[in-house]
């Protein structure tokens, strides 16, 4: 009954996909890690819809969620190539080819995610969109990423000197592997479809990420200690091929902006919620939660990264304002 059910409800959807893909002109391609469902996915879903009314059923967008169009890094290059359309990602797989990407992606430069919003929303914010602009992209906007901490299978961190000689996994950034040595423990970049099966067989003792990744990849079923060191607070970003962009009349340009700006606010109030729920399920499945620790060594080890990142007088300046930004 439950297979014909869940048939029927494949069936019904792909039916109801065909008729909306039929009506549209171009069907834009956009591509996601996360599972449908997830916060990232459905406001690029929003997107879309608002997109379609805007251009009078002219664009549409799918979003192949859960990897399908490949992970990450291959999929940003694919981006940049004009064989995925739109694609949803982290700013850290930016970092190592936008040098921008790194200032928000440095730890513990945000305070907390109303000052990340304040920032993204304003000047600095607009700086970074339009950096993607050399780089065959087009910026459209910022989601939410929560703030990441680590977690592993093998004990409890509960200080700095607890994580001496572990290894975690990091997303494919450098600033990310020196960020996890300066800690004192060392870190594996890898693609985040690896990560499960590489704690599973030991490859790695963890990774670090934030509740509803950590949820809703399955993470915490084989890593059972969380510590809530909080030391990043790294912005998602949400980019349009160059060659895709190019095609679109300046007021299809407009069109795809506001859609997208649309779809800000949409999921921040889908990211609070999943967030909870995340926090919820991985806490009711018995995962060892530190929540107290003491930041203070963390925040005064990332000097040496911070050195070595920041350093044109640009990225200082951004820097600089960031702080100040109240
Ligand atoms: C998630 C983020 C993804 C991806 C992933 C990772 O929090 O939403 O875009 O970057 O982390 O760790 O690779």
């Amino acid at each position: 009954m439950t297979i014909l059910k869940t048939a029927a409800a494949t069936l019904l959807a792909t039916v109801a996909f065909t008729a909306t893909s039929f009506a549209c002109e171009v069907t834009l391609k956009s591509s996601d890690t996360h599972p449908d469902g997830y916060p990232t996915v459905e406001a690029v879903k929003h997107m879309g819809a608002e997109l379609e009314k805007a251009t009078n059923g002219k664009y549409c967008i799918e979003v192949f969620h859960s990897a399908q169009l490949g992970q990450e890094k291959d999929t940003i290059e694919q981006t940049q190539f004009g064989v995925i359309d739109l694609n949803r990602v982290s700013l850290g797989p930016f970092n190592n080819i936008i040098e921008e990407t790194k200032i928000p992606s440095l730890p513990y430069i945000f305070r907390s995610v109303e000052h990340m919003h304040k920032v993204m929303d304003g000047p600095v914010g607009e700086e970074i969109l339009d950096a993607f602009a050399d780089h065959d992209l087009i910026g459209l906007g910022f989601y939410d990423g929560g703030s990441r901490s680590f977690y592993n299978s093998q004990k409890p961190i509960n200080s700095m000197a607890d994580l001496d000689g572990l290894k975690f996994r990091v997303m494919q950034s450098d600033l990310f592997v020196d960020m996890v040595a300066a800690l004192g423990a060392n870190a594996t970049p890898m693609p985040y479809g690896e990560v499960y099966s590489s704690i599973q067989t030991g490859v790695i003792d963890g990774a670090e990420n934030n509740w509803p990744s950590f949820e809703s990849s399955g993470h915490y079923e084989v890593a059972g200690y969380y510590t809530l060191d909080q030391h990043l607070i790294v912005p998602e970003v949400l980019v349009m091929s160059k060659t895709t962009w190019d095609k679109l009349s300046a007021d299809e340009q407009a069109a795809v902006r506001a859609a997208a700006k649309s779809s800000v606010p949409v999921m921040r109030e889908l990211w609070a919620e999943r967030e909870k729920a995340s926090e919820a399920k991985v806490r009711e499945a018995g995962v060892k939660i530190v929540s107290d620790i003491d930041k203070t060594p963390f925040i005064e080890a990332m000097k040496p990264v911070y050195e070595k990142y920041v350093t044109s007088d640009k990225l200082k300046d951004m820097v600089a304002r960031i702080q100040a930004t109240k």
